[in-house]
């Protein structure tokens, strides 16, 4: 077993591949992060699919034991990528790594190192795989209104619910890692060695959703500027003080954990000739941090929420809209929300979080 690039030995629990031939499977990056757990929780129910996850660190063991295997390590060592993708016949990839927005202001270059250069890693050697196994890999690439880059708050009011193509001028390095994550998704679709003699048409076949923000009863975020949203809920149920880092009229689109992992299984699913564009909003619900305040409120009266607006967190949620149009997903693969705003808090925060913390 040769070190990856970070001199590490992965920790691979291998299990032995049948033979010559190699086990097919489905590959989750970032696979310990909020979604992972999740998105795991239902790719592995289904039968036949095998998931092969990896990430910086062990997995949580409830976790693993949903996988066929676990790699431990960095999307930015293409050995170890190379050396797990020649252990599995990969058809699709759940490519959920990344550095989100605040941590990655605080190291931008680092920033784009993962989101980038991991995600290109990752394009080429599914490429490469799908050549080697004669079909396409579905490659699934979770991008996020972090892209869209609105300039002043009167702008953001009259915009509204904004469309794919409006205000794409980011203004964090993770908004520009993944507005470039998915230009790269769709020329790897469409144009990968485009004068090259021995090219093979359309290796990866790229479906991106732009996501909200997410709440999870399960999970708490971190490293994101939507966490105001979460934190609150999470710190009210457990009694503890939370100081929201942005203003009570901050408004930007959220949607449940659910409805999240329910949208990308959709688009993952979605006959490709339905599909008329590579990247898709979705919308679930657009609060205010003060509907926030107000929903945890009447849940936890005892809770104690105050507002101290972090100025630079506050300037990029203000550069965020207000709500997206999601027309597009739902005309061309049936998306639909199924929590709104009283609906996440009723039917699947409330129930679960309180079971979580007593
Ligand atoms: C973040 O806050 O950076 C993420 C996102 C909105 O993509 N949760």
């Amino acid at each position: 077993m040769s070190p990856g690039k970070s001199g590490m030995f992965p920790a691979v629990h291998d299990r032995p591949v049948s033979g010559l031939r190699r086990s097919r499977a489905v590959l989750v990056t970032g696979a310990g992060g909020e979604m992972g757990h999740s998105l795991i929780a239902e790719l592995s129910a289904r039968p036949g699919t095998a998931v092969v996850a990896m990430d910086i660190r062990e997995l949580d063991p409830a976790v693993r034991s949903q996988c066929e295997n676990a790699f431990v390590g960095d999307v930015c060592d293409a050995q170890l990528l190379e050396r797990l993708l020649a252990m599995y016949e990969v058809d699709e990839v759940f490519h959920l790594a990344a550095l989100l927005s605040t941590r990655g202001e605080f190291a931008p270059e680092t920033a784009h190192q993962v989101n980038v250069v991991g995600t290109m890693n990752l394009l080429k050697l599914s490429a490469e795989q799908a050549r080697s196994h004669g079909r396409s890999v579905r490659f699934h690439f979770p991008s996020s209104i972090a892209v869209y880059g609105i300039p002043n708050l009167k702008t953001k009011q009259q915009a509204g619910a904004v469309r794919e193509d409006q205000f794409l001028e980011p203004h964090t390095m993770y908004g520009v890692n993944k507005l470039a994550g998915e230009h790269l998704g769709r020329y790897y679709e469409r144009h990968y060695r485009k004068l090259a003699k021995d090219r093979m048409d359309r290796p990866i076949d790229f479906r991106c959703i732009r996501f909200p923000g997410i709440i999870s009863a399960d999970t708490l975020p971190s490293g994101g500027t939507s966490d105001y949203g979460p934190e609150m809920i999470h710190a009210a149920a457990q009694g503890h003080a939370y100081s929201c880092f942005v203003r009570r009229d901050s408004c930007i689109p959220f949607m449940t954990m659910p409805d999240a992992v329910h949208a990308m299984l959709k688009l993952a699913s979605a006959p490709k000739e339905q599909l008329t564009q590579c990247v898709y909003n979705v919308a679930g619900f657009a609060p205010t941090a003060e509907d926030f305040e107000r929903l945890v409120m009447e849940r936890f009266p005892k809770a104690n929420v105050s507002f101290v607006a972090d100025p630079g967190r506050q300037a990029i949620v203000d550069s965020w809209p207000e709500n997206v149009n999601d027309a597009a997903a739902r005309q061309d693969w049936g998306w639909n929300a199924s929590h709104d705003l009283q609906q996440a808090f009723d039917d699947y925060l409330m129930p679960l979080i309180t079971a979580r913390y007593g």
